[in-house]
């Protein structure tokens, strides 16, 4: 009977491939700061950050509700606005961030309802930043290099207009999809025959090059995946 049961469960366990997830930063969080400093805005990472950062795809994953714009992406929400101090702003006015150029095939969406911002499927250039704590989402469908490059202003808390005699402040984000080269088991960055024995050994203990596919388990499938690969070169 006991059996029974653990089987009806793992059976139900298996049938909920789509089981929606919450969507994850993607390794530590990189805060921007931003600072008042008089009549100025300034803008310093709180942690160096070297190099594009990396936006992961986590295959076969699926997100709840409008959270599932990210679903089959890579992304990534480890950058986030942080306020650095005090705000002292005239009323009536707030802190914005205006897309001065962001890479084709980047989007971008807001940390808490997804939806499209920074330019992103015909959405406004500019997007208020309330001074909490912000990480947005940074996705891409295909490898490559991404950027967007940011002013940071204080503005017109109704219209977004750039208050006079304020300074701003710019930044450039950048992020990676670094090519996949899945037949490249043994990941000596060429496909040889070499690689046909390496897969069988990702076969035999399970390592995740194995999973040719994608479909994020590793079976007899991955072979004839892997022949599909390797002959599609990279
Ligand atoms: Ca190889
Ligand atoms: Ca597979």
């Amino acid at each position: 009977m006991m059996r029974q049961l653990i089987l009806a469960t793992i059976v139900s366990a298996g049938a909920g491939v789509c089981v929606a997830q919450a969507p994850t930063l993607g390794g530590s969080m990189l805060h921007l700061l931003i600072e008042q400093d008089g009549s100025a805005i300034h803008i310093d990472y709180e942690t160096p950050v070297t190099g594009p950062v990396e936006l992961f795809r986590y295959p076969g994953e699926m997100y709840s509700g409008a959270a599932s714009v990210l679903d089959d992406t890579y992304y990534s929400g480890r950058f986030g606005w942080l306020a650095n101090g005090f705000f002292n702003l005239p009323a009536g006015s707030g802190v914005f961030v205006e897309n001065l150029g962001t890479s084709e095939g980047l989007s971008v969406y807001d940390a808490f309802s997804y939806a499209p911002i920074l330019g992103t499927d015909g959405s406004s250039d500019v997007w208020q930043w309330n001074g909490a704590m912000t990480h947005n989402w940074y996705s891409a469908t295909e490898p490559g290099e991404y950027s967007a490059t940011y002013r940071v202003y204080v503005g017109n808390a109704t219209t977004g207009e750039p208050l006079a005699g304020w300074d701003d402040a710019e930044l450039v984000l950048e992020w990676v999809v670094p090519v996949d080269c899945l037949a490249d088991v043994n990941g000596d960055g060429v496909l040889s025959p070499t690689d046909f024995s390496a897969w069988i050994g990702a076969y035999n203990s399970g390592a995740p090059e194995c999973d040719q596919n994608g479909d994020g388990a590793c079976t007899p499938t991955d072979f004839s995946a892997w022949i599909t690969n390797y002959n599609a070169g990279c």
